[in-house]
C-alpha cells in the first residue's frame, strides 16, 4: 500500500513529506493507522545526526496512537479496530529480561530495532526502490506504519488519539521516572532539570506522589510559569545565581534541622552531560537518588568525584519510565480518562504532517511543550 510520512533523507536535514510504499504485516505483526504523533526531543537528537544509532533515510516518531487496520498470521491479542499506542519498548513477557521483573527493557527485538528493521531483519517501508528504515520500532511520522504485535498497548477505545499519543513517550516517561524508578515517597524533595515535555511529567508524577518540595530548574525563564502549572514549589535559572548551582540547590533544600541540604531525588531531563553531574551533587549526601533521562550524544560520558557516590549518592537510569508497556501504558490512558493526570496543557501546538518541521523548530527555540501531528 501507499501512504504518506515525514522521511529523514539524512542527518541535519529537514523531513521530507512524501508517499512511501508499505508493505502488509507478517507473521506476529499490525498494520496500525496513526491517527497523532507527538515529535520528542529524541527525535530531534536522532535527526541531528549524534544519535549512534541513527540511519537514514528513516521514518522517525515513536509517540504516537491510532488504530489497528489488519493483522498479520498468529496475531492473537489485538484486532483490527482495536486503539493502540505504538511501543518502542515492547513487553514479550517471554525474554530473559521480562522474566526477571527487574527492568522493563524487553530484549525480543532490539537489536534488529537498533538497525532500523523489523525482527526478521526487513523493512516494511520503501520509496523509489530503495529501502527506508524503521525507527526505534515505532515510525509513527507516517500515517500507517507496521509493528510487532509485542510493540503495540490496546488502550481505552474512547481516549483521543491527538492527546494519548504523548502516553507514548512524554508522559509515561516523567511520571513513570518518579513512580517506577525512584519510587518517590510522600514529603520528598525533588529537584528536576530541564522543564520541558519531559521535565513537566516529572513535575506532574511528583505532585501526585505527594512531594514536599519540588525544585525546576531551566535556562528558560518561561518554564517558570509552566512548572507552577503542574506542581513546582519554586524555580531555579542557573544563569541568575550568583555563584555554583550545585551549593544554591544544597542550601535551598536544607530543612529543619537538616544543615547537610540536598534533594531526596534529582533527575536530569536535559541530556546535557554537565547537568547530569550537577543534579547528581545536589541530591542528599547518604541517601539522595539521581536520575538520568535525558539522551546525551555520541561520545559524550558522565563524570563525577567518586566521593559523591561513596557519601551514598545513587546514580541511576531510566528508559521510558521503567514501564512496562502493554501493562502500564492502558492503566495510565486510563489515569488521563478519570483526571488523574493532566495532558491536554502541555499540548501546545497541533499541526498538520505538512508543517512538522514547524513543530520540530518550535521545540529547539523552547517555544512548545508538545507540537502533536494530527493525520
Ligand atoms: P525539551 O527540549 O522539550 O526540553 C528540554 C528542556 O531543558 C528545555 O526546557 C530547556 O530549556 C532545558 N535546558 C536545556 N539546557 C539546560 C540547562 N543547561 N540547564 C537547565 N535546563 C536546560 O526536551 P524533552 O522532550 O523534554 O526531552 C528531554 C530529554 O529527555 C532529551 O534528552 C530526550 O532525548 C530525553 N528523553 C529520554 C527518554 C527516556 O526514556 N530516557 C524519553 C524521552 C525523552
Ligand atoms: N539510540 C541511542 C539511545 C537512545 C535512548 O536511550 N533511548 C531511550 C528512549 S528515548 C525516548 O525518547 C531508550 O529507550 N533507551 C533504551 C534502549 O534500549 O534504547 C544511543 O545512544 O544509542
Ligand atoms: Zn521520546
Amino acid at each position: 500500500m501507499k501512504t504518506r510520512a515525514a522521511v529523514a533523507v539524512a542527518a541535519g536535514k529537514p523531513l521530507e513529506i512524501m508517499e512511501v510504499n508499505l508493505e502488509g504485516p507478517r507473521e506476529g505483526e499490525v498494520l496500525v493507522e496513526i491517527k497523532a504523533t507527538g515529535i520528542c526531543h529524541t527525535d530531534d537528537f536522532t535527526l541531528s545526526g549524534a544519535d549512534p544509532e541513527g540511519i537514514f533515510p528513516a521514518i522517525l516518531g515513536h509517540e504516537g496512537a491510532g488504530v489497528v487496520v489488519d493483522v498479520g498470521p498468529g496475531v492473537t491479542s489485538v484486532r483490527k479496530g482495536d486503539h493502540v499506542i505504538p511501543l518502542y519498548t515492547p513487553e514479550c513477557r517471554q525474554c530473559p529480561s521480562c522474566l526477571s521483573r527487574k527492568t522493563n527493557l524487553c530484549t525480543a527485538i532490539r537489536a534488529t530495532q537498533g538497525q532500523g528493521l523489523m525482527p526478521d531483519g526487513t523493512s516494511r517501508f520503501s520509496v523509489g526502490g530503495e529501502r527506508l528504515f524503521h525507527y526505534m520500532g515505532c515510525s509513527t511520522f507516517s500515517n500507517f506504519t507496521v509493528l510487532p504485535e509485542i510493540a503495540v498497548a490496546k488502550v481505552h477505545p474512547d481516549a483521543p488519539f491527538d492527546k494519548i499519543c504523548y502516553i507514548g513517550c512524554g508522559v509515561t516517561t516523567g511520571i513513570g521516572a518518579v513512580i517506577n524508578t525512584a519510587k518517590v515517597e510522600i514529603g520528598s524533595t525533588a529537584i528536576v532539570f530541564g522543564l520541558g515535555g519531559i521535565g513537566l511529567n516529572v513535575i506532574q508524577g511528583l505532585r501526585l506522589a505527594g512531594a514536599d518540595m519540588i525544585i525546576g530548574v531551566d535556562i528558560n525563564n518561561a518554564k517558570k510559569e509552566w512548572g507552577e502549572r503542574f506542581g513546582m514549589t519554586h524555580f531555579v535559572n542557573p544563569k541568575e545565581v550568583e555563584g555554583e548551582l550545585v551549593p544554591y540547590l544544597i542550601d535551598l533544600t536544607k530543612r529543619g534541622a537538616d544543615t547537610i541540604g540536598g534533594a531526596d531525588y534529582t533527575f536530569d531531563c536535559t541530556g546535557n552531560v554537565t547537568v547530569m553531574r550537577q543534579a547528581l551533587e545536589s541530591a542528599h549526601r547518604g541517601w539522595g537518588e539521581s536520575i538520568i533521562i535525558g539522551v546525551a550524544g555520541a561520545g559524550e560520558e558522565i563524570s563525577t568525584r567518586p566521593f559523591q557516590l561513596v557519601t551514598g549518592r545513587v546514580w541511576k537510569g531510566t528508559a521510558f519510565g521503567g514501564a512496562r508497556g502493554r501493562t502500564d501504558v492502558p492503566k495510565i490512558v486510563d489515569w488521563y480518562m478519570e483526571g488523574k493526570i493532566e495532558i491536554d496543557p502541555m499540548i501546545t501546538h497541533t499541526l498538520t504532517l505538512d508543517e512538522i518541521n514547524k513543530g520540530f523548530d518550535l521545540m529547539r527555540q523552547g517555544e512548545s511543550i508538545r507540537s502533536v501531528v494530527v493525520f
